[in-house]
């Protein structure tokens, strides 16, 4: 398996690079110039992929002797994630590097945090432009819908019929651009003329709530051929769903989800096929991007560049978005290399 950039996989062995003292003034809430007091603020705390990327922020926070934690809601919503931006701030936090349940309902908040002088990084899903002073992308929005409807077309016979997105929540600014791009991509490519989506439905990033979600879909949908679930939530209970009720390997099943999860549904031949990228390198692209925005050696707007530890160079796009790199695919020949 290639990464492009340097992963836990990919870089085994290579030395960690510490940026050592970074010059510039602090930024950052009431810390003290050299403090790094970093929090991230998941979609949801008991979600296992944003444990991966916490791992990688964690990892960061230890190279730049800056501290880490993380908080946040038990459901994925905005509105959950709002008392959790308050408290960050009222705690003057260095910064908050967050991942968007909903960009405009948590934006106000975000943007109050701002005013104190509190660098935000959104990772995963972006928040509000103006409300956020970098977005760190995991993947190309594009290259992501594209695979998606690439994959479930090579898993279905003939590539023709009925599919589904189980997205997470409707509100998520991640999933709904991946589900536009795919939905571009249907419409516009006559290799998936075949193909017609009939239905998105939103599971929540709740395993309960994506396992009636997809019984749903299978009863609605009695000659559906195959579902996107671009979630690593929904995946995995739709794959369980679809072995449970016979209908693996009859109805295809692709999208977004971790090795861990899905490890046992990719060799009993539930899912064929599916994508990611280093969740961990997120997160430590995401702190690493945060500490230097704190620490004043970047401002966060287009066309800087910086260094970011053992991963390498990024330059900041005209959107005020870094890109982590591209989604790999994990299949039945990979998956077992891969622990996470
Ligand atoms: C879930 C979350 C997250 C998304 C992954 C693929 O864990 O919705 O935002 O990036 O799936």
């Amino acid at each position: 398996m290639r990464w492009r950039r340097g992963s836990q996989f990919a870089t085994a062995g290579m030395a960690i690079l510490v940026l050592a003292a970074c010059g510039g003034s602090a930024g950052g809430g009431g810390a003290s110039p050299a403090t790094l007091n970093i929090a991230f603020l998941p979609k949801a705390v008991n979600n296992p992929y944003f444990d991966v990327a916490a791992s990688g922020g964690q990892e960061a926070a230890t190279a730049l002797s800056g501290t880490f934690k993380q908080v946040g809601p038990s459901e994925a919503t905005g509105a959950a994630q709002i008392p959790f931006i308050q408290t960050l701030t009222s705690q003057n936090v260095s910064a908050i590097v967050v991942s968007a349940d909903d960009p405009d309902a948590i934006a106000p908040a975000l943007k109050q945090a701002m005013q104190k002088g509190i660098k935000v990084v959104g990772y995963d899903s972006s928040p509000a432009k103006d409300a956020r002073n970098v977005f760190i992308n995991q993947a190309d929005t594009k290259a992501i819908g594209v695979s998606q409807v690439a994959m479930v077309c090579d898993e279905i016979s003939g590539c023709a019929g009925e599919i589904a997105v189980l997205s997470a929540t409707s509100t998520a600014t991640n999933q709904n651009a991946w589900i536009q791009a795919m939905k571009d991509e249907l419409a516009s490519n006559s290799k998936y003329s075949g193909l017609k989506l009939v239905k998105v439905a939103y599971g929540n990033d709740d395993p309960q709530v994506s396992t009636t979600e997809t019984q749903a879909l299978l009863t609605s949908y009695p000659n559906l051929k195959g579902i996107i679930s671009p979630t690593t939530v929904g995946i995995s209970a739709a794959a369980q769903v679809l072995e449970q009720t016979g209908k693996a390997g009859k109805v295809a099943l692709t999208g977004l989800g971790t090795p861990n999860l899905m490890r046992k549904y990719v060799k009993d031949g539930t899912c064929k096929e599916f994508a990611l990228w280093n969740v961990k390198d997120l997160g430590y692209l995401a702190y690493y991007t945060a500490a230097l925005l704190v620490k004043g050696t970047i401002k966060g707007n287009p066309g800087e560049k910086f260094t970011a530890g053992r991963l390498g160079d990024y330059t900041i796009d005209p959107n005020g978005v870094v890109l982590l790199g591209p989604p790999f695919v994990f299949k039945a020949d990979n998956i077992d290399q891969l622990n996470f």
